[in-house]
Order: C-alpha cells, then structure tokens, then sequence
C-alpha cells in the first residue's frame, strides 16, 4: 500500500491578519475529522530555533540584515530536518504560521537584502524546500495600523509605521504571483476566512 502523502501548508501575511486565529479554527477541524497533521511556526519550531527566534525577534544589539538573514536560514534549516520532513514522511499535514516567503518579504524586500539574493540563499542553503500551498492573508495598511492599536507590542516589528506595513504589503504583492499562493482577503468575517480555507484544505485531501 502507499504510504500517504504529506502536504505542507502556510500562513503568510503582514501583522494582525488573523493568521493565528485561522489556524486555530482549522486545527480544530482536522481533529474533528481526524485528519493527522503538526502545527508549528517560523521563526521557531525546534527548541534550537526559538532560542534563535528570541535572539533575532527581542535582541536589544543590532543587527544588521546579513546577519540576521543566516540566523533565520539556521533556525530555518533545523526546523525543516527535524520537525517538517520528519512530520512530512508520516503523511501528516504540517501547517507553519509564517516561512520562507516572510524572509523574502521581511529581509529580502522590507530590509532591502534583495528579494532575489534571498532566494538565492534559500535554494543554496535549503534546498529551495518550499510549501505546497500558502494562504497569503492581505490586509490594508490602515487596517493593520488600527489592529495593532488593540493589541500589546509584542516584537521589534509591530513597533514600526505607517511606510514600514506599506512596503510589507508590497513585497508580499511582488513575491506572490505564483499558483502556490491563494490570496485571502483579511478584512472579510473570520468565519468566511475559515469557510475559504477548509474549501482549499478538501480539495488537497
Ligand atoms: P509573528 O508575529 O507572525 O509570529 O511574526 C514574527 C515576526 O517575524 C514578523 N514580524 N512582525 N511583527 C515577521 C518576522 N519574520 C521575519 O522578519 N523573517 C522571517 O523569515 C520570519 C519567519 C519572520
């Protein structure tokens, strides 16, 4: 008999999208089905690469990109051999709430490392191991402005303004021409956002 297949599935978007409670609605659904599947999050993942995810998110020195850019392909790198390909081989469902695409976005265009230098790195280093679908949630910036009003500083980035979530929302806009994608509007119901998602997640099974 087959082995089952494995799928890999993203979050991605810019702050206070609603990610999180998207995948807390759609962890539900898959135990109340159950269908078997790991949850877990980038920076982080490993023990390893939340250590690293304190260092990068709350570390009072400086960094600059570069540096920051390998710390996240390190924790990167662990997490992928010891959570997801492992997860993956059992034909479990991984959902990771944010991956590589944050670092193209965040690093590569927010940071000005370069969109494409990025990638680069990631296929030298990783193998350009990529997911099999990413659910982009978009939301405006005044949106998001509004939301992160209501809720408490959680990270060096939900610190920033107005130009700063702008040009979050473009680099998201420039990586995501591509059918891996399914693009969320993140200002609908969370219920109709749930609705969407479980949508996507049968048509895979
Ligand atoms: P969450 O709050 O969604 O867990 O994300 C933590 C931050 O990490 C997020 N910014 N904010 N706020 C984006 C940032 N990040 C990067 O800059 N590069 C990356 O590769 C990843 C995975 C996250």
């Amino acid at each position: 008999m087959n082995k089952p297949k494995g799928f890999f599935l993203t979050f991605e978007g810019p702050e206070a999208s609603g990610k999180s409670s998207q995948i807390k609605l759609l962890e539900k659904y898959l135990k109340k089905n159950k269908i078997p599947f790991i949850t877990t999050r980038e920076p982080g993942g490993t023990k390893l690469s939340e250590s690293l995810r304190n260092l990068i998110l709350k570390v009072k020195e400086s960094i600059n990109v570069e540096e920051e850019i390998l710390m996240l392909m390190a924790a990167r790198s662990h997490h992928i051999e010891n959570v997801i390909k492992p997860a993956m081989k059992n034909g479990k469902f991984v959902i990771s709430d944010r991956f590589a695409d944050s670092t193209f976005v965040y690093q590569g265009y927010v940071n000005k490392f370069g969109i494409q230098k990025a990638k680069n790195l990631h296929k030298k280093i990783l193998d350009n191991y990529l997911p099999n679908k990413t659910f982009l949630f978009n939301l405006s910036t005044s949106m998001i402005i509004s939301r992160l009003k209501n809720r408490k500083i959680k990270n060096k980035y939900d610190k920033l303004d107005k130009k700063f979530h702008d040009r979050v929302n473009t680099g998201y806009k420039i990586i995501s021409n591509n059918r891996r994608f399914v693009k969320i509007d993140a200002s609908q119901s969370i219920q109709s956002i749930h609705k969407t998602i479980i949508k996507h997640v049968n048509s895979l099974l």
